[in-house]
């Protein structure tokens, strides 16, 4: 299936394109009239009605257009610290730029416990089916930020499966096999090849 990726973060396609290019699929980001599509992103309602709210902006702007009827893809993810429900989650990109990563790391230092995980939901629609996955990548922040590999959290997420190393260190290799990324577009694959709800 071609696949026309809604997002304005280039790393999202390079890394959808990694996983979904295997399974048989093409992806390619949406450009509307030159421009990567910016849309409004209600927070409060966490990554499901993100992506929810998302995929019904990006249905409106291609209605009547020569893509109308293309298979769309949108996917919103984010970090999540075990010491505080809920947070950074939906705000992931937001409380990066204001506090940083070594914000972050002083935040868990102070709260003992390192345990965290990323988690994304993704949401593919032709304007008449609708396929949604969820993909969680378990593991731990790190003492200090290792590795330059990814964007993000990358450098201090020590995924459970990594053997120690950050995604920062671990590279693209690993990173496509484990990632939360990885199995949300593996879930969106599957589902793709059974009936849609
Ligand atoms: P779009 O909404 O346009 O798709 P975005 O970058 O704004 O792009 P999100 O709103 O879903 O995407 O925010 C995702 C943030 O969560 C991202 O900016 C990182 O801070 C973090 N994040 C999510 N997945 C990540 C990953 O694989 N590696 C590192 N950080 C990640």
């Amino acid at each position: 299936m071609r696949i026309l990726f809604a997002t304005g973060n280039e790393n999202k396609i390079v890394e959808a394109q990694e996983v979904l290019e295997s399974l048989g699929h093409t992806v390619e980001g949406l450009v509307i009239d030159g421009q990567r599509p910016n849309f409004d992103e209600p927070k409060e309602l966490g990554l499901e009605g993100v992506a929810e709210s998302k995929i019904r902006q990006a249905l409106d702007l291609i209605k009547g257009s020569e893509l109308d009827g293309s298979a769309i893809l949108v996917e919103d993810s984010g970090i999540f610290l075990d010491a505080f429900p809920e947070w950074p989650g939906a705000q992931s990109s937001d409380v990066e730029k204001e506090i940083g990563l070594e914000g972050i790391i002083d935040r868990v230092k102070e709260s003992g416990n390192s345990g965290a995980e990323y988690r994304a939901v993704a949401i593919l629609s032709n304007g008449n089916q609708v396929w949604k996955s969820q993909g969680i990548c378990r593991g731990k922040i790190s003492d200090y930020p290792r590795g330059s590999y990814g964007f993000g959290y990358d450098p201090i997420f020590i995924p459970e499966e990594g053997g120690g190393g950050t995604f920062g260190e671990l590279g693209k290799e690993i990173k496509n096999q484990i990632s939360h990324r990885k199995k949300v577009m593996q879930g969106l694959s599957n589902l793709l090849k059974s009936p849609s709800r």
